[in-house]
């Protein structure tokens, strides 16, 4: 693995994956030793003349909170010149999965019922190398971001880490942070059913608790949601704060509330079973590209 450091210096750039204004980030796709890397720069919004030229203005001796883990890494840091706050995400080596999840493209909503998903997602699931999560079992086992960890119940079937999301900037306000459940065998929002119940009921009250501590916001100040689809099939939850009205992955199509989770399982066991459930993906998400959505 290189160093985020060495990532930059070696990093060749070949052409802009998206730049999104509103919320200031741009990802950048390019080479580093023969292998695609994605670097993202985020901040006030940059002008397109300089975007290839972002990774070489990086003031190295300014870099904080610097987090390595597996292929992921990313640190804070100014840049040279009067470019300064920016934040800084790599991605080393990408796959075209990552490559694809990045890229500026049309959305489309896709309705799937409990057969599409036994025909199609499954399917998809199931070729997923499982290296694409080794940053989570990184997290799990303690091997990366271990100093990050806010909160750690090791219990094999109702345990969880809580730490905070690679999304997150640091501000009470945009706050951003992620649990992880143990247990390996809850792929997506499609898996649970009410026998993990106590685990969702357990990880809600650790939630409530921690943020009350640590940022002094309240209950009713958090947004508690799970993706669907996800990027990464193994159990997590998405905790941001309420005022962070634009967080990105909070519209419907995409999140689906903790708490009406808790809900339909409560109503009947095998909700999600039986459930028909619309997403919204990218149009090169490779979910559409190679399966076939007709009813
Ligand atoms: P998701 O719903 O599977 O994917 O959530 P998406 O929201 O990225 O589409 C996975 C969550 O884990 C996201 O909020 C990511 O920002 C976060 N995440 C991803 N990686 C690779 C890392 C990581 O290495 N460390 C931490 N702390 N969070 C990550």
């Amino acid at each position: 693995m290189l160093t985020i450091e060495e990532i930059l210096a070696k990093f060749r750039f070949q052409r802009i994956l998206s730049n999104d204004t509103k919320a200031k980030i741009v990802y950048v796709l390019g080479e580093v030793e023969g292998q695609d890397c994605i670097l993202s720069f985020e901040k006030t919004q940059y002008e397109d003349a300089i975007i290839s030229e972002l990774p070489i203005y990086v003031d190295k001796s300014s870099f904080v909170d610097l987090v390595e883990n597996n292929i992921y890494s990313w640190c804070t840091a100014a840049l040279k010149s009067n470019l300064v706050d920016t934040r800084i995400k790599t991605i080393y080596p990408a796959t075209d999965v990552h490559i694809a999840k990045y890229e500026a493209q049309a959305r489309v909503m896709v309705i799937e019922t409990p057969a599409l998903y036994e025909s199609n997602t499954i399917a998809y699931i199931k070729q997923i190398p499982v290296k694409r999560i080794q940053w989570v079992h990184n997290i799990l086992d303690g091997s990366a971001e271990a100093d990050r960890v806010i909160y750690h119940d090791k219990d094999p079937g109702t345990g969880f880490v809580i730490l905070p999301d690679m999304k997150w900037n640091g501000s009470v306000e945009t706050l951003y942070w992620v649990a992880i459940a143990m247990r390996s065998d809850i792929l997506s929002l499609r898996s649970l059913r009410s026998e993990h119940l106590p685990l969702l009921k357990k990880l809600k009250q650790k939630i409530y608790e921690l943020v009350k501590e640590k940022a002094n916001l309240s209950p009713n100040q958090l947004r508690l949601f799970i993706h669907y689809q996800p990027s990464y099939y193994h159990f997590h939850v998405h905790i941001t704060a309420v005022a962070f009205t634009d967080a990105p992955g909070v519209v419907s199509g995409q999140a689906h509330l903790l708490d009406t989770v808790i809900n339909n399982l409560e109503l009947y066991p095998d909700y999600y079973q039986r459930a028909t459930l619309p997403f919204v993906i990218g149009e090169r998400h490779q979910l559409l590209t190679d399966y076939n959505w007709d009813q």
